[in-house]
């Protein structure tokens, strides 16, 4: 008989700088193995190594993480961002556009939605704080397993769907001091803050690219249109790696 396959979905791996190590929330790993797919967290490797890197998983999590150099889309540099890796954003930048060239499923998370807009050609606010007076702190410190503010999805987009499309708000953790500024051609806000802040975007034209400012994968068991996101995005994965769904 054969055997069922899981899909391997990649998750980038974030790098701490003291200890020399790469490492990996477990939340993600946790969230996408409930999810009926295989995990595996992705070292760096040089830019012109992703497409091997691709070839290995049949969908992407760009994870969360520190912030990436403001050169990247053309913002003067901000006292603000802080902890970038330039091993990291050179793998991850390339990986995500190999990743859209070859219309793979991608889920971007936080710093991972931010790179999706940046990748397609979008710009983000350096710190959303300076830039937007209205705005609340959208990193005040409240732990990732805790709420700080609503989102409302866009009604008939793909994200409103795969939620669930009940109910349509919902309350989510929040931890970022950036934002989307201007949205990249391809993709639409899909959700957004009680403040206008952008919460959610996707790509239309293509299978399965969605990126969330919060963070579903710790939210997993406790809010069901997380737990729907997730699932439908291994699902996702699945039946575009020609397994059955
Ligand atoms: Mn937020």
């Amino acid at each position: 008989m054969a055997k069922l396959m899981r899909s391997v979905i990649g998750i980038v791996s974030n790098f701490d700088v003291e200890k020399d190590g790469y490492f990996c929330h477990a939340h993600y790993v946790r969230a996408i193995a409930k999810a009926g797919a295989f995990p595996i967290i992705l070292p760096y490797v040089k830019a012109d190594e992703v497409s091997a890197v691709l070839d290995q998983i049949s969908g992407l999590v760009l994870t969360g993480g520190g912030d990436f150099p403001t050169e990247l889309y053309g913002a003067a540099p901000h006292s603000a961002v802080q902890r970038t890796i330039p091993e990291r954003d050179n793998f991850e930048f390339a990986l995500a556009r190999s990743a859209l060239d070859r219309s793979m499923p991608v889920l971007g998370i936080c710093r991972g939605m931010q790179i999706l807009n940046v990748v397609g050609g979008g710009t983000i606010y350096p710190h959303t704080l300076d830039e937007l007076p209205n705005v609340i702190d959208h990193r005040n410190g409240t732990p990732l397993d805790q709420t700080v503010h609503e989102v409302h999805l866009e009604r008939n987009t793909k994200l409103w769907r795969l939620c669930g499309e009940q109910p349509s708000s919902f309350r989510v953790n929040s931890y970022h001091h950036q934002a989307i500024k201007q949205l990249a051609p391809e993709f639409v806000v899909s959700a957004r803050a009680n403040d206008g802040v952008v919460e959610a975007i996707e790509a239309p034209g293509r299978p399965f690219v969605i990126g969330v400012q919060w963070h579903p994968e710790y939210m997993y068991d406790s809010e069901p249109a997380c737990r729907n996101l997730i699932d439908n995005f291994a699902t996702a994965c699945r039946s575009i790696a020609g397994e059955p769904a």
